[in-house]
């Protein structure tokens, strides 16, 4: 037998020198730069960034690569490398750039890139250092180490790099702060601000339900960390993994199965978790929970769900079953969340602890994903049990569901027998090395 095949992130330095080639060749002129935004794993806090839960994502290794030059026609001039996608150039008229724009085929994906130029457009009316100029157009060229669709925040990373390509050549800020000056001259504040405008892109021009997970994990993320994001405020603190990789190893299992964000699945379970809230009369699914949640409170709120339903036949439509096990799922997830977020914050914990526990809440969040969410699918649930029965401390779906990737923890000696065992599975997946690596940057 052979092994599943390794993913690896590329050497940087190469795949610029190599994007920058080919982008002379494309468009015969220089690109002005590089810009690189990573995908993301996440410990815990899946479908609930709309519900102001907590996350812990980290940042990839792998992630996506734009060059590109300015352009003061107000156009779009895009290409994108990856197989999957390259449907040659699409042009972009200014007209076409926003919300309820006439893009020639709906869900393209130069409407992630047009999006965030709109966004910082819009970003730019109340920050002047941000502001695009009103004839700014460019040409860009993509290329992603990044499974496309593999749940590991594609989508975000192509709105990331896109954002950082935008802001370097249409904006006052990058003509101060030229080339890699950038990454330095970009504060906190900066990139939280660029994240929540990539959010309004995706949501407001592209269609898709985003709550802001991927974006802040793209932009935000520190090496070395796993980021605690309070989606309340998206308030960040970057926590130390030192603790779970020393001895051990996060690996994200790509199953082949591609999801697309745009659909209407994902729509529909966050729809039904949001008629639950609703019946809480919440805003917010989070105020439900205390600051420090426990099992117990999960109960005490879907006793009260009972007893708010108990006389009707259906919410907003939907079956009320399905939204109670929604709301099961974000809320375990919140308490999750909170309880790795202490853990990671506490340095009490033996590493052999802290592995299995945090193993045990990793495969706690996929029954959740699998049972109560309903997002998981054959594979990741194959993958999943292939790797606790290898000796992994814990595995769980990441990202939205409905295809996508698999995060495992595991001991380095029990890789080789998970890499064969995998391969058995499908002859479509793929392993990523996940090591918590930086944010987007100029190159
Ligand atoms: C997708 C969304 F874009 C995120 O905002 C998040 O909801 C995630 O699914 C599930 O946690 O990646």
């Amino acid at each position: 037998t052979t092994d599943a095949v390794w993913l690896a992130p590329g050497e940087p330095q190469e795949i610029q020198s190599d994007l920058v080639t080919r982008f002379q060749q494309e468009y015969g002129r220089a690109a002005s730069g590089t810009w690189f935004a990573p995908g993301r794993a996440n410990l815990n806090g899946e479908h609930i960034d709309f519900h102001a839960g907590r996350c812990l994502p980290l940042a990839l290794a792998h992630g996506t690569y734009v060059a590109a030059a300015p352009r003061t026609d107000g156009q779009l001039r895009l290409r994108t490398l990856d197989p999957s996608l390259d449907d040659g150039v699409t042009m972009v008229a200014p007209d076409a750039i926003g919300p309820g724009a006439a893009v020639e085929a709906t869900g393209h994906w130069s409407q992630y890139v047009s999006g965030v130029l709109w966004a910082l457009r819009e970003l730019g009316d109340s920050q002047p250092e941000f502001q695009v100029d009103p004839d700014f157009g460019a040409d860009l060229l993509v290329l992603s180490t990044l499974p496309i669709g593999g749940g590991l925040s594609s989508s975000a990373a192509l709105e990331c790099a896109s954002m950082l390509a935008f802001l370097a050549l249409g904006t006052p800020f990058g003509q101060e702060n030229p080339l890699q000056n950038l990454n330095a001259a970009l504060t906190k504040q900066h990139r939280k601000d660029l994240a929540a405008a990539c959010v309004r892109a995706e949501v407001e021009v592209v269609g898709a339900g985003t709550g802001g997970l991927d974006q802040s994990a793209a932009l935000r993320a520190r090496p070395g960390k796993v980021l605690s994001l309070d989606c309340r405020d998206f308030s960040v603190t970057p926590l130390d993994i030192g603790c779970i990789l020393r001895g051990y190893r996060l690996i994200a299992v790509d199953t082949g199965e591609a999801h697309r964000l745009a659909d209407g699945q994902f729509g529909q379970r966050r729809a039904d978790a949001e008629a639950a809230t609703a019946l809480l009369g919440l805003d917010r699914l989070r105020d439900a929970l205390p600051e420090r949640p426990r099992k117990a409170d999960v109960t005490h709120v879907l006793e009260e769900f009972d007893r708010l339903s108990e006389q009707l036949e259906t919410l907003e439509g939907r079956s009320i079953a399905a939204c109670r096990r929604r709301l099961r799922h974000a809320l375990t997830e919140m308490v999750r969340s909170e309880k790795l977020h202490h853990l990671l914050s506490g340095d009490s914990y033996g590493v052999r602890h802290i592995a299995s526990t945090i193993g045990d809440i990793l495969t706690a969040g996929h029954m959740s994903m699998r049972d109560d969410a309903e997002v998981s699918f054959d594979v990741a649930d194959m993958v999943v049990e292939t790797a606790l029965a290898q000796g992994a401390e814990g595995a769980r779906l990441i990202g939205g569901g409905f295809g996508g990737s698999v995060l495992v923890l595991i001991s380095p000696a029990a890789i080789p027998k998970l890499t064969a065992a995998l391969e058995r599975i499908s002859r479509s997946i793929r392993l990523l090395d996940v090591a918590p690596s930086a944010a987007a940057h100029a190159l």
